[in-house]
């Protein structure tokens, strides 16, 4: 009795307290979260292509490549503290922008809504000041028809994301405007839609090292980006891109894709 007692009370209070707002919520269907607006990672193939010796004398392959997003959001990530990252590192948040406005595209004025999720960690270049997205991309290279036989494959490359060019027009995405600029240490970064964030051979990690069983002949480059599947996005299935090359002594030249598929 007494615990029934105790129930009407809490039930008649509650009706006091929030008498007014109880019978609207009956029956009310829950609001709805929009539609996110999620990138799409595509890799560029590898370009500028160059046989270099490394400091302790072996041979390098340097190349160009780039990241570009043909998605319906922007690729973005944020340093936070979030969750517990290894010490030098901080942890990442990528940020899925929603269609606030309902109209099926982005628009950066009124799409100002987003949620967040973890996209691992990320590591501090003292030298640049700066954060970098880790794991944004790996490099393999292979003999024709051998793509299970790796001859080099290169660490998980870290970039720090931002708007470098327009991406190339066979992929008809939408046109941004330039967005993410140079990376600061704290600010957000990221690939606009439509837009490539390249890293030029000149770059830390742009090269890989060839063994000294590479011969003269033909090889496959393969760029894959988000390698291991940190981000979320509308296709998973076309992050990686291949070059043909052709390997000469000291030179390297470009040869027909279809030697690589
Ligand atoms: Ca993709
Ligand atoms: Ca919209």
């Amino acid at each position: 009795m007494q615990i029934r007692l105790l129930l009407v009370s809490a039930l008649s209070l509650s009706a006091l307290i929030g008498g007014a707002v109880l019978p609207a919520a009956v029956g009310a269907a829950p609001a709805r979260r929009p539609p996110p607006l999620l990138p799409d990672a595509r890799a560029m193939k590898a370009a500028d292509l160059l046989l270099d010796r490394s400091s302790s004398g072996h041979r390098v392959l340097r190349f160009q490549s780039g990241i570009a997003n043909v998605g319906q959001g922007p690729l973005e990530v944020r340093p936070n503290s979030v969750r517990r990252c290894p010490p030098s590192e901080q942890h990442a948040s990528q940020i899925i922008f929603r269609d606030g406005d309902g109209n099926g595209r982005y628009g950066r004025r009124h799409d100002t809504g987003f949620s967040r999720r973890s996209a691992g960690c990320m590591v501090y270049h003292p030298t640049h000041s700066h954060w970098h997205f880790q794991a944004a991309a790996r490099y393999r290279l292979y003999e024709p028809g051998r793509r299970q036989a790796l001859l080099v494959s290169s660490r998980k490359m870290s970039f720090c994301l931002r708007d470098s060019r327009r991406a190339p027009s066979r992929w008809s995405t939408a046109r941004y405007a330039e967005h993410y600029g140079d990376c600061s240490q704290s600010s957000p970064q990221g690939i606009s839609i439509g837009w490539v964030d390249i890293y030029q051979n000149f770059l830390p990690g742009q090269s890989i090292r060839l063994p000294g069983s590479v011969r003269d002949g033909v090889y496959c480059l393969r760029s894959t980006v988000d390698p291991v599947d940190t981000l979320r996005e509308t296709d998973d299935s076309n992050n990686s891109s291949v070059r043909a090359v052709a390997i000469q002594g000291t030179r390297v030249a470009v040869r027909p894709t279809a030697r690589c598929t």
